[in-house]
């Protein structure tokens, strides 16, 4: 079987836009076994916490760090994502927190506009040398909330963040400027693409107004020479042990460990 493989073109587009849309990064098959697994994962059912929107409504998600043997992070260790993330960082990438976002059809909420390192700036991370790995595991398009981008906006810098209902969002009054003159995308998926998209990106999405759910497995990644003053998991400093491609479709596990080491929603920016 032929993996895809990204291009010194796909990274050119990459540095212009923030992000790069990459249809079927996995076959119906891989994404039939992982979506499969998951909707019966009852650790991850245990494990999934929700966040409120402006309005009230709540998105689901189980978040963690340390990557393992389980199907997730089969994905997350894949040679075509992690040479992929390598290629866009410019150097060799570590994994930062893994997470299966649950948005359930009429209840999932919004996500505010926000950036990646407007979180991770938090976290003690001092360059935004990181990543986001999204990959649909349901279609995502506009009616069941898939995300927004604003194209180009990872060189903009880091804009401050603050709350937004249960959220931390970006500060509007900028991010409504910004919509003046930059391009608003919606990042419509089928299952098996997959968007790469640097921290600094201004991404939001709506709550899902269909009745069909919207799952997506998001890993995010870290350079590995950029390790956070702050004290965390070791894994956003850890060398990647890589899988084969091929390791997804040989798995023959179940869920994934109860010992994973998941975060307990404690605060409001552990995202
Ligand atoms: O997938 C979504 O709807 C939003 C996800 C998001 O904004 C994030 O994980 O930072």
């Amino acid at each position: 079987m032929k993996y895809k493989k990204l291009t010194q073109q796909d990274k050119e587009t990459y540095d212009r836009d923030g992000y790069l849309l990459v249809s079927s990064m996995f076959s119906s098959k891989e994404i039939e076994l992982l979506y499969g697994i998951a909707i019966n994962d009852e650790v991850i059912s245990k494990k999934s916490y929700d966040r409120g929107d402006r309005e009230g409504l709540r998105t689901k998600l189980a978040l963690w760090y340390s990557l393992d043997d389980s199907i997730y992070s089969l994905l997350a260790r894949s040679e075509r994502i992690v040479t992929g993330v390598e290629l866009f960082l410019n150097g060799e990438p570590a994994h930062f927190h893994s997470k299966l976002m649950q948005k359930e059809p009429k209840v999932g909420g919004a996500w505010e506009w926000h950036q990646d390192y407007g979180y991770w700036y938090r976290d003690g991370f001092l360059f935004a040398n990181m990543l986001s790995v999204l990959t649909s595991l349901t279609p995502a398009n506009k009616e069941n909330g898939c995300l927004q981008v604003i194209k180009g906006s990872h060189k903009l810098g880091r804009i401050d963040h603050g709350f937004t209902g249960e959220q931390v969002g970006a500060n509007l009054e900028r991010v409504n400027e910004i919509l003046k003159i930059m391009e608003l995308v919606y990042v419509e998926m089928s299952p098996g693409d997959t968007l790469f998209f640097h921290s600094n990106l201004l991404h939001r999405s709506d709550r899902n107004n269909s009745s069909e759910p919207r799952w997506s497995l998001i890993s995010a990644y870290n350079r590995i020479d950029n390790k956070p003053f702050k004290e965390g998991n070791k894994s956003s400093y850890t060398t990647i042990e890589k899988v084969h491609d091929s390791a997804i479709l040989d798995y023959e596990g179940g869920s994934i460990s109860e010992d994973t080491d998941f975060s307990i929603k404690s605060s409001n920016t552990d995202r």
